[in-house]
C-alpha cells in the first residue's frame, strides 16, 4: 500500500492504493511506518511523499467510512510527518483532495505538477475536513480564503495553490526527479516555521466577521445542509482557540457530521452516481465486458428546442452534427439557437471563442434526411408521436449505413414499437434528454427487448463523452423517470381535498425540493382522446382512475404558466422566476369543490409528504420488481438529477430507506384503502416482501432479496 525506498540521500514514501490512493488503515500505517523508519536511517536527509499511478491522494477511504475503523488515523500519520526531524516533502501529481491534502499540509514543503488540482471536497459528502485540515488551512491562507474553499469544496488549480500559499512551487518536468532536486536545494534548514502549528492565523481578531460574513452564503447557496455551517465553526475555533482545542472541535463536529442522515445520503449519491455506469442486463450482458462501438459522427432529426440542445452537447464534445429539419426557416432558427447558446457560454467564460467558431464549423444544418447516411449515430428529436417517429425511423433504416446506431428522444414510447419500424431493432435504443438539454445533466437510456448490449454500451459511453450522468432503463411506459414521477398528480388531489397550491410548494420546498405545479393540459386531453372520452369539469374518473379537472380548468382560463403570466402563481414580467400567489386561483379552486360537492379539509404537511412522495416511492418499488431499473441507486440518480431530488436526502428510494420500510409500507397500504381509484396506491410486491422482513433490509440488498425469492 505504502512503498518504501531509499534512493541516495532520499527515503521515497509511494502511495499505492489505486484506483486513487485512497488513506485506508493499510496506507495509514505505511506512512506512519515509513517516516519512523526514514527517521532511523542515518543516511536519509529528506522523506518524499508521492502517489503512484495517475493521482496523489484523494483523501479518505469513502468506503470504509460505514465501518467502525480502528488503529491509525490520518491525524496520527499527520503529527508523525509534522514532528519529523527530517524535511518531509509531498509532491502532488493529478488530484490531492481531502485527507490527501490533508497529508500535504502536514508535511514541511509540498511541491506538484502544473496540472494538478487540490481541495476539500469533504463538505460533498455531508463532512468536514476532519483531519485538522480546518485549523491548518486558514494558518497558509488566511481566514476568508479558507471558509470559501473548504465550504464550497471546490478543486484549485495548482497555480491558485500556489497564489494562496498552499504549495510552494508548481514543476515542469519529472515530479519525482524535481522532488529530490528541491529536497536538496532545502535539506540541512530549519523546520520549525514550517510545522503549521506554530503559525498564527491572520486576522484572526476579524475572524467573527469573517464568520458571519461567510455564514450567510452558505446559507444561501446551501440551504439546508449542515456541513458548511460545521465548517465555518471549526474555522472559527482555528482563530480563536488554541490549536489543540480548535482540533478537538473540529473532532466532535466531524463526528456528529460522520453518523448525521445528511453525510449518508451524500456518500450514499457519490457512489450511486458511479454505479450508474456500471449496467447489467437481464440476458447476463455487462458494461465491464461489452465494447461500445464508435461514434465520431452524428445527426439530429429535428431541430427545435430539444434538438438543438442535444446538437449543443455533441458538439462541445467534439462530434460533428448534421442538424435536420423540414425546411431552411426552421433550420435557420435552430441556428441562430445553438449560436446563441454557444455565445452565451463564452460570455461565462465557460468556452473559448475558438472552441464556439470549431463547434459552429462542426453543425451542417439540412433539409435532406438522405444527408445523414454517413453517420455513426442518430439521435431523433421529433414530435412525441409514435406513428411519426416510427415513419422518421422506417426511412432511416433504409438511409443509414448497416452499423448506425438509431436513437429516439422520446421520454415515453415504447422503443420496442419504434424499433418495429427498422430492419434493425438491436441498433435502436432510446436517449431521453431532459430539457434544456444542453444544461441538465442526466441522459436516461433506454433499451428495448432487441438491443444489443453494444448498443447499450454505445449510448452509455456517448452519454459519458458529451458529460452527462447516464442510467439506463428497460423501455416501459414512461421509463424511470417519468413512470415513476407521481407528485404533481397527488398535488393537484390534496388542492381538490383541502390544500392550498402554495402551501404545497411549501412544503415540498422546505423539503428540499422545488418542483412547481403543472398544467399538463394538452397531455390529458391526448389520454382521454386515445380513450375515446370528453373531459369536463365534472369529469371525477377517467379509466377507472381519479381524475381532477382543475389543472384543465385554468388552461382553459389561458392560465398556462410563465409564457401567458398567469397559471397556479402570477408572474411578473419584470421577474417572471418569482411567482406571486393568486387568490383568484384559491377563488377557482373553492367554485370547483363547490360545484362538485367536494368537502374541504384540513391537510398536514407530514401528509403533503407522504403523498407526493410514497406515491412515487410505491411506483419505484414496481419499476425495480419489473427489472425496469437494475438497481435502487439508479432511480435516485435519475431523481437527483433529473428532477433535482435533494442529494442530500440521496433520492425517494434511499429516502424511503431511511424512514423504514414498513413504514412507508403501511402508509402506502391506508393511502390505498383510503383511495382506491388511484392505480399508484396499489401496494408493490417488492415492497410488501422487503417490508415483512423482521429487520430493515439495507438499500443495497433489497435487489439480492429480491431475486432469490424469485
Ligand atoms: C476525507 O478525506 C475525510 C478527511 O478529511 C478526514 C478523515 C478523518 N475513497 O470518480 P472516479 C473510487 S473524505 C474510496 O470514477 P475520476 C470511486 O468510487 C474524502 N474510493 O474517477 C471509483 O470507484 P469505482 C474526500 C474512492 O477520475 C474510483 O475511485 N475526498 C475515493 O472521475 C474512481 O473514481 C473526496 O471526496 C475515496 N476517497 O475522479 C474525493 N475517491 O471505479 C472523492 C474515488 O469502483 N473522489 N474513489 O467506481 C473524487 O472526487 C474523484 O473520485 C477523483 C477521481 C477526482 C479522485
Amino acid at each position: 500500500m505504502v512503498d518504501y525506498r531509499v534512493d541516495n540521500q532520499f527515503t521515497v514514501l509511494e502511495i499505492n492504493n489505486p484506483p486513487v490512493n485512497a488513506l485506508s488503515s493499510d496506507v495509514t500505517i505505511g506512512l506512519y511506518d515509513g517516516i519512523l523508519k526514514a527517521l532511523q536511517d542515518d543516511s536519509v536527509q529528506a522523506v518524499i511523499i508521492i502517489g503512484k499511478g495517475k493521482v496523489f491522494c484523494a483523501g479518505a477511504d469513502i468506503t470504509a467510512f460505514s465501518k467502525s475503523i480502528k488503529g491509525l488515523g490520518i491525524t496520527d500519520v499527520g503529527h508523525a510527518i509534522e514532528s519529523s526531524s527530517k524535511p518531509v516533502i509531498s509532491a502532488v501529481y493529478g488530484v490531492a483532495l481531502g485527507g490527501g491534502l490533508e497529508i500535504a499540509l502536514f508535511c514541511h514543503y509540498r511541491i506538484s505538477d502544473k496540472k494538478a488540482k487540490f481541495g476539500f471536497p469533504e463538505v460533498q459528502l455531508g463532512l468536514l475536513p476532519g483531519a485538522e485540515g480546518t485549523i491548518r488551512l486558514p494558518r497558509l491562507t488566511g481566514l476568508p480564503v479558507a471558509m470559501e474553499i473548504i465550504t464550497s469544496g471546490r478543486q484549485l488549480s495548482a497555480q491558485e495553490a500556489v497564489k494562496y500559499g498552499i504549495i510552494d512551487k508548481i514543476v515542469e518536468n519529472d515530479l519525482l526527479q524535481e522532488a529530490k532536486t528541491f529536497a536538496t536545494s532545502i535539506i540541512g534548514k530549519p523546520l520549525d516555521s514550517l510545522r503549521l502549528r506554530t503559525k498564527k492565523v491572520k486576522n484572526a481578531d476579524l475572524v467573527d466577521k469573517y464568520y458571519d460574513d461567510a455564514l450567510k452564503e452558505v446559507k444561501r447557496k446551501s440551504k439546508g445542509l449542515i456541513a458548511p455551517v460545521s465548517c465555518l465553526k471549526t474555522i472559527r475555533g482555528s482563530a480563536k482557540l488554541p490549536y489543540d482545542t480548535a482540533a478537538q472541535l473540529e473532532r466532535s463536529l466531524f463526528t456528529e457530521l460522520i453518523t448525521s442522515s445528511q453525510s449518508a445520503a451524500l456518500r450514499y449519491s457519490f457512489f450511486a452516481e458511479r454505479s450508474a455506469a456500471k449496467w447489467r442486463l437481464p440476458n447476463g450482458a455487462r458494461s465491464a465486458n461489452t465494447k461500445p462501438g464508435s461514434v465520431v459522427s452524428a445527426a439530429v432529426i429535428g431541430a427545435g428546442t430539444m434538438g438543438s440542445g442535444i446538437a449543443v452537447c455533441l458538439l462541445r464534445a467534439g462530434i460533428p452534427v448534421i442538424l435536420v429539419e423540414q425546411n431552411e426557416k426552421l433550420l435557420k432558427a435552430a441556428q441562430t439557437n445553438i449560436d446563441q447558446i454557444f455565445r452565451g457560454s463564452v460570455q461565462l467564460g465557460k468556452m473559448t471563442l475558438e472552441k464556439r467558431q470549431e463547434c459552429l464549423r462542426m453543425l451542417q444544418g439540412t433539409a435532406q434526411l438522405e444527408k445523414v447516411k454517413d453517420v455513426d449515430i442518430v439521435i431523433e428529436a421529433i414530435f412525441e408521436n409514435l406513428k411519426l417517429k416510427q415513419e422518421v425511423f422506417a426511412k432511416l433504416d433504409k438511409i443509414c449505413k448497416p452499423t448506425a446506431f438509431l436513437c429516439s428522444n422520446t421520454s415515453t414510447l415504447d422503443i420496442d414499437k419504434i424499433a418495429s419500424a427498422t430492419s434493425r431493432p438491436d441498433k435502436v435504443a432510446g436517449t431521453h434528454f431532459f430539457a434544456p438539454a444542453h444544461i441538465m445533466r442526466l441522459l436516461e437510456n433506454v433499451y428495448g427487448s432487441k438491443t444489443s448490449p453494444e448498443t447499450v454500451a454505445t449510448v452509455m459511453e456517448l452519454g459519458r463523452k458529451i458529460g452527462k450522468i447516464s442510467v439506463l432503463s428497460k423501455t416501459c411506459d414512461g421509463f424511470i423517470a417519468n413512470r415513476m414521477n407521481k407528485i404533481g398528480v397527488e398535488a393537484v388531489y390534496l388542492v381538490e381535498e383541502g390544500a392550498s397550491p402554495y402551501n404545497i410548494d411549501q412544503i415540498m420546498e422546505d423539503f428540499g425540493m422545488s418542483m412547481g405545479l403543472d398544467v399538463g393540459w394538452r397531455i390529458r386531453q391526448e389520454q382521454a382522446k386515445a380513450l375515446g372520452v370528453n373531459l369536463t369539469a365534472e369529469t371525477k374518473y377517467l379509466n377507472a382512475e381519479r381524475y381532477c379537472s382543475l389543472p384543465d380548468k385554468l388552461y382553459e382560463l389561458g392560465r398556462n404558466g410563465i409564457k401567458t403570466g398567469r397559471g397556479w402563481y402570477r408572474y411578473d414580467p419584470a421577474n417572471p422566476r418569482k411567482p406571486i400567489p393568486d387568490l383568484d386561483v384559491l377563488d377557482i379552486i373553492q367554485t370547483h369543490c363547490q360545484n362538485l360537492g367536494i368537502q374541504r379539509r384540513e391537510i398536514t404537511a407530514q401528509e403533503v409528504i407522504e403523498r407526493c412522495l410514497y406515491a412515487t416511492i410505491n411506483e419505484g418499488f414496481k419499476i425495480l420488481e419489473e427489472n425496469v431499473a437494475e438497481k435502487p441507486s439508479d432511480i435516485d440518480v435519475i431523481w437527483q438529477y433529473g428532477f433535482a431530488f435533494p442529494r442530500y436526502r440521496g433520492g425517494p428510494m434511499f429516502y424511503a430507506s431511511q424512514v423504514g420500510l414498513r413504514k412507508v409500507f403501511e402508509r402506502i397500504c391506508y393511502y390505498h384503502a383510503t383511495f382506491p381509484y388511484s392505480k399508484h396506491w396499489l401496494p408493490s410486491d417488492l415492497l410488501r416482501k422487503l417490508a415483512s422482513s423482521t429487520d430493515e433490509i439495507p438499500i443495497n440488498q433489497w435487489m439480492n432479496n429480491w431475486s432469490s425469492k424469485l
